[in-house]
């Protein structure tokens, strides 16, 4: 991998277009024409689309599909999901011959809970769907091991997506009629809440299992909670913490299958979205207890978070499938959960899709193989690969097609706003620190950046817009009005960094610090940035360059994935080229409390120093007050006006050097039916959840050869090898 090194500043000369459109010097991007040709080839296709025949029971989808965020949906959360025991209840045929018939499984009424969860027909684009086939899918990281409540990764790319439920759910959310907008009932059914608002009670699904037969209660909830959330040498995976509900929040079991919640303050129903994907997805308890330490004195912290590598096959899930088989850097399978609690309106027991692969490769593979024809499924979410994707669709028998979801991607470049010791800075990281808690700084570094070029060379055509920070433009509480966009001006930049004693004192074409400060050397900025995808990397050459151009010296730091996320969390960094991958600056309703540091460890850029204090600015004073004030407020005309200030805020004040947004798009193979048109990449969650894929389904007629292990079932994780349930 080429290192900060071979660039440094960006020294040697670059031609006229090359210093307008930062490019590295080894990827060429094909000329723009060719860009803007194929762009207006799927902007044509998407307009006036292959004409689509009438609804057969094989849907051939368009090859090339633009959302252009029409809202087609609107539907009410009971259409999508609701409680209800049905009359009668089926699985597929191979299950009740082969598991059922042969006394190896109970019938699939006792496997279900009393009243599960049933998908309505209504919103299923594709109606009720049959069973068979898999979803293949690729992931560029790594399962470190399945005690996700203690912080492991299960490889990221939706596999935990796939095998964690949480008490409620949001991705799906995108569909659902913004006045009906509320977090969708899960492993919690229903839920009232007390009259002055302080306390929730949440009926849990009765009779619901892991998929090793164990029953699901509030056990499993209380064990998360207290041991895990609250246990300070516990840090769950998405980083769920007491603050995550409020200080002071209790949670009590009130039963098997109640729970209640008492808060601090009236009616936090922002906390309900807290109960979806990432922060509150209970493990079972039955397996995880006896490995921690508060529980088995043997064990040390490290031990319980280590206790099930990702060797060990069959992990309990509530999800709809479990991984059955590993191959280190090469592949994960998972078989259908027999005790999966959802069913369809038909009472047929889901999921429909008998099996899940992923293939364990890079990030930029994903995409690639579905064009390959070698995977399903992909979030298209590199704008470099665009004009690729959208080539290959539009070509005649092309297997799979691209939808486009909302504007909902985009790329910052966040600042250590530390000054404090978080991250125990060295003297020129405690002296950058400095500079980027100065708005001069902030605005000169945003003015410095050609966000139009940045987005030309990613992709040309109408996908990518200039990103200001803050909202997002797709964003319900995006005010442009309060929007402050400042545009690309070098030497206005200069201007600023001069006009607090930033001057170029060495004739090197970098400014200097004052004499009394680090001797005067050279203002440098470590920019830290993933080299897991070509966008990520020339993004970080494109900011390397644009600082260049206003006299700054910036050094890149390329730590992949695991690595990058480890050197943020723990403050070690200057600047770091962010992905927009969480909620907040879409959803705004969806993890607020991310939008300013409203606690001294809950934010991604500005958090307290060893001595807990932490050193807000007054501008971040006054976010976390307009936040604080939306979170209390359900007054809609209110919470746009709080949104607006705060758009206006943290633009004007730079909180984030915005550079980018885009849409997000999906690569799906033909034969999959039952996506959602208009998928977001990212909204209240991942596609990977919002595609609700458990209701995905390939028509007979379409159903491939792909399956790996057809006909088995998961085996059962604790017992003894030979006695595995998996073989028919
Ligand atoms: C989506 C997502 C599902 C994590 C991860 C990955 C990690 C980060 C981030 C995205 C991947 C995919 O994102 O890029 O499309 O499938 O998994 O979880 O970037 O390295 O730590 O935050 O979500």
């Amino acid at each position: 991998m080429r290192t900060p090194q071979d660039y440094c500043d960006g020294a040697g000369p670059l031609n006229a277009i090359q210093a307008a459109a930062p490019m590295t010097r080894c990827e060429q991007l094909p000329p723009p024409w060719r860009i803007l040709g194929a762009a207006l080839i799927a902007l044509v296709i998407s307009g006036c689309g292959e004409s689509e025949p009438a609804r057969s029971a094989t849907p051939i989808a368009p090859s090339v599909e633009l959302d252009t965020g029409r809202p087609v949906r609107g539907v009410r959360p009971a259409d999508l999901v609701r409680f209800q025991a049905l009359p009668a209840y089926s699985e597929p045929d191979w299950v009740t011959r082969n598991f059922v018939a042969k006394g190896r499984l109970p019938p699939v009424q006792e496997r279900l809970p009393r009243e599960p969860l049933v998908f309505g027909s209504a919103a299923m684009p594709d109606g009720q769907g049959v069973y068979g086939d898999v979803l293949r899918q690729i992931t560029g990281g790594r399962p470190e091991g399945w005690n996700y409540s203690a912080g492991q990764s299960q490889g990221w790319g939706g596999v935990d997506i796939g095998t964690m439920e949480c008490l409620t759910r949001t991705g799906p959310l995108f569909l659902v009629d913004r006045e009906a907008l509320e977090p969708l009932p899960n492993l919690a059914k229903a839920w009232t809440w007390s009259r002055d608002g302080l306390q929730l009670t949440m009926d849990l699904v009765e009779g619901a299992k892991w998929s090793d037969g164990h029953p699901f209660t509030s056990d499993d909830v209380m064990f998360y909670w207290l041991d895990n959330v609250l246990d300070p040498n516990v840090s769950p995976l998405n980083g769920a913490s007491d603050d995550s509900f409020g200080p002071g929040t209790k949670l009590e079991a009130l039963g098997r299958y109640k729970i209640r919640w008492t808060f601090k303050r009236p009616f936090p129903r922002d906390y309900l979205y807290q109960m979806a994907y990432g922060k509150f997805c209970p493990g079972p308890a039955h397996v995880l207890r006896p490995q921690h330490p508060r529980y088995n004195r043997a064990n040390s912290y490290q031990d319980y978070k280590q206790a099930f590598p990702a060797s060990r096959m069959n992990f309990p899930t509530m999800g709809a499938w479990v991984v059955t088989e590993y191959r280190p850097d090469d592949i994960l399978i998972l078989r259908r959960n027999p005790y999966f609690w959802k069913v369809d309106a038909s009472g047929r027991q889901l999921p429909y899709l008998d099996e899940m692969q992923y293939r364990l490769l890079g990030w930029n593979d994903r995409d690639v193989q579905v064009i390959a024809g070698g995977s399903d499924l992909a979030n298209l979410e590199s704008p470099a690969s665009f004009v690729e994707a959208m080539r290959g669709a539009a070509k005649p028998g092309a297997g799979y097609r691209v939808a486009f979801g909302p504007r909902t991607s985009a790329y910052s470049v966040l600042m250590n706003l530390s000054g404090n010791g978080w991250g125990e800075p060295d003297t020129r990281g405690q002296a950058l620190r400095n500079l980027n808690r100065q708005q001069a700084f902030r605005q000169a570094i945003t003015m410095a950046m050609d966000r139009k070029s940045l987005g030309q060379t990613q992709v040309g055509g109408p996908f990518i817009k200039p990103y200001a920070g803050g909202l997002l433009a797709s964003s319900p509480f995006y005010d442009a009005q309060a929007t402050r966009m400042f545009d690309h001006n070098p030497s206005a930049a200069r201007a600023l960094l001069s006009s607090i004693g930033l001057v170029d004192r060495d004739g090197d074409g970098y400014v200097n610090y004052p004499p009394d400060v680090l001797k005067g050397e050279n203002v440098t900025a470590i920019l830290t940035a993933s080299p897991d995808t070509i966008t990520e990397r020339t993004l970080a050459e494109g900011v390397l360059l644009f600082a260049r151009d206003a006299g700054l010296r910036v050094v890149l730091r390329f730590a992949s994935g695991p690595q990058r996320d480890a050197l943020v969390a723990s403050g070690q960094f200057d600047w770091v080229l962010a992905r927009h991958d969480t909620t907040e600056l879409t959803t705004v309703v969806q993890g607020a409390d991310a939008l300013a540091p409203m606690g001294p460890y809950t934010h991604k850029f500005h958090r307290a120093g060893p001595n807990g204090d932490l050193d807000l600015l007054p501008y971040e004073s006054e976010m976390v007050r307009l936040t604080k004030a939306f979170i209390a407020t359900d007054n809609k005309a209110k919470r746009r006006q709080l949104m607006s200030r705060y758009q206006l805020v943290s633009t004007e004040q730079v909180n984030a050097v915005g550079l980018i947004q885009f849409p997000g798009g999906l690569l799906i193979n033909k034969r999959i039916a039952n996506v959602p048109p208009g998928t977001p990449t990212i909204m209240f969650n991942w596609a990977e959840d919002a595609l609700m894929r458990e209701r995905l389904f390939v028509p007979k007629a379409r159903q491939s050869r792909h399956e790996l292990r057809p006909g088995t079932l998961p085996g059962c994780f604790a017992c003894r090898p030979s006695a595995g349930r998996g073989k028919p």
